[in-house]
């Protein structure tokens, strides 16, 4: 398992971290998630066998984030 910390821009309520942590949660590879409105940030642990940090930030954008 492999950690990655994630900037993620655009998230202003516990909404937005909802969903963020909702669309990582839901992808394959992925064991953890944690997203921190105040950090701006999604922390996630996952599988690099399954997926990778850029797909990762590729689900981010895909609901309406942007990640660096
Ligand atoms: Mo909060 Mo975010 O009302 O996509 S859910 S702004």
């Amino acid at each position: 398992m492999e950690e990655v910390t994630i900037k993620v821009g655009g998230m202003s309520c516990q909404g937005c971290v909802k969903n963020v942590t909702g669309a990582l949660a839901a992808t394959a590879g992925v064991a953890g998630v944690a997203v921190s409105l105040e950090a701006g940030e999604a922390r996630v642990s996952y599988d690099p066998a399954t997926v990778s940090a850029n797909a990762l930030r590729a689900v981010i954008e895909e609901v309406g984030f942007d990640a660096a």
